[in-house]
């Protein structure tokens, strides 16, 4: 008895350090996953119906080794997640979209986006095609959680990753996209795929960093309108940011909103972990650079999206919380506010 008794207490204490342990953990950070039965990444998300709707790359610890290109982020389905408030219940609806029902797809189902036009859904996502070249495709619903039947083919001169579909108040929608290194924008020369350009080859240091690329789309959503054009954000000497300038300059995670009459173009600063704001008078730009407004989060890739529920403003993020993974995130929320000179204030995703 004495034997159990002091064995029980050994496993109170146990708990209770690792309830400790844990709070402690867990006060670190600003916000806390919105699910953790599976991984999730890149939350894209939107107000359908009054509903919230957040479409996240789904993780999985697929085995492939981690390198330079990204290989181990090698996701092979979608799931979408739903919640009626921002601070409601989250549902996992299940597999909205797998890789194997993509007739072009090869591997590596990264970052969605969704947009909605007269009662049908459209998911925007990028995966590389047979070639091991990315691509981006779109797949239909009648419902914000799928399932998602997707076209034959990728959308004609669609290439890189991470689309961002924008649906100005005019009706007209606009996708940005592209991403750097193992999205392979550094690859694509003049409409060209060069396989063997490496991350750095075709940026010089001092020379006018890649852009973000954005594309009118069609009335029917499926197709690329007209000329995919170059995101120029201009420093504030008016001149395009250049290579060397990791801290403000592109490299994956685009995303636009629109607030009191300005496009705000958003984006990730990738191997410098920054969310960096530029700001435009119409969709295609020049935007002028604002500043960072998020802080790294835990982990390498910082992804995000941001919407507008019941007046307030929402940034939906990810960070390594769970598992400490590069490859294996998690997806959180947090208000975002907008100064009154325009900006974008700054969000802190760790405690201090
Ligand atoms: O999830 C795979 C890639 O990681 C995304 O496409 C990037 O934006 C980064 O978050």
């Amino acid at each position: 008895m004495a034997i159990a008794a002091s064995s029980a207490c050994q496993q109170n204490a146990k708990t209770t350090s690792t309830q400790t342990t844990d709070t402690t953990k867990k006060s670190k950070y600003l916000s806390q996953p919105l699910i953790s039965e599976i991984y999730t990444a890149d939350p894209s998300a939107h107000v359908f119906d009054g509903k919230i709707y957040i479409y996240p790359s789904h993780d999985i610890e697929s085995g492939t080794p981690e390198n330079d290109n990204g290989d181990h982020f090698d996701m092979k389905d979608y799931h979408i997640l739903s919640m009626d408030s921002i601070n409601g219940k989250v549902k996992d609806n299940g597999v909205a979209l797998s890789v194997k029902d993509i007739p072009w797809a090869g591997r590596q189902l990264w970052a969605p986006d969704v947009a909605f036009k007269n009662g049908t859904y459209y998911l925007y996502f990028p995966v590389k095609d047979k070639q091991d070249v990315f691509r981006i495709g779109v797949a239909t619903a009648k419902n914000p959680v799928g399932p998602f039947k997707a076209e034959p083919k990728p959308i004609e001169g669609s290439f890189s990753i991470d689309p961002a579909v924008f649906t100005d108040t005019d009706g007209t929608a606009y996708m940005y996209y592209g991403g750097i290194w193992g999205g392979q924008l550094q690859r694509w020369n003049n409409g060209k795929y060069e396989a063997n350009r490496s991350k750095t080859d075709s940026q010089k240091e001092n020379e006018p960093a890649l852009n973000a690329k954005v594309a009118m789309l069609s009335k029917n959503m499926l197709r690329f309108d007209g000329a995919v054009k170059d995101v120029v954000i201009l420093d504030e000497n008016g001149k395009p940011l250049l290579t060397k300038d990791h801290d403000r300059r592109f490299f994956e995670g685009a995303w636009m909103h629109k607030f009191n009459g300005k496009y705000y173009f958003t984006y990730s600063t990738g191997d410098t972990h920054f969310l960096a704001s530029a700001i435009g008078d119409n969709p295609f730009g020049p935007f002028k650079y604002q500043g960072t407004f998020m802080n790294p989060v835990e982990g390498w890739t910082t992804h995000h999206s941001i919407i507008e529920v019941k007046g307030k403003w929402y940034i939906f993020y990810h960070d390594t919380q769970l598992s400490g993974k590069t490859h294996l995130r998690n997806v959180k929320v947090t208000q975002l506010t907008h100064n009154a000179d325009g900006t974008i204030a700054l969000i802190e995703p760790m405690k201090k």
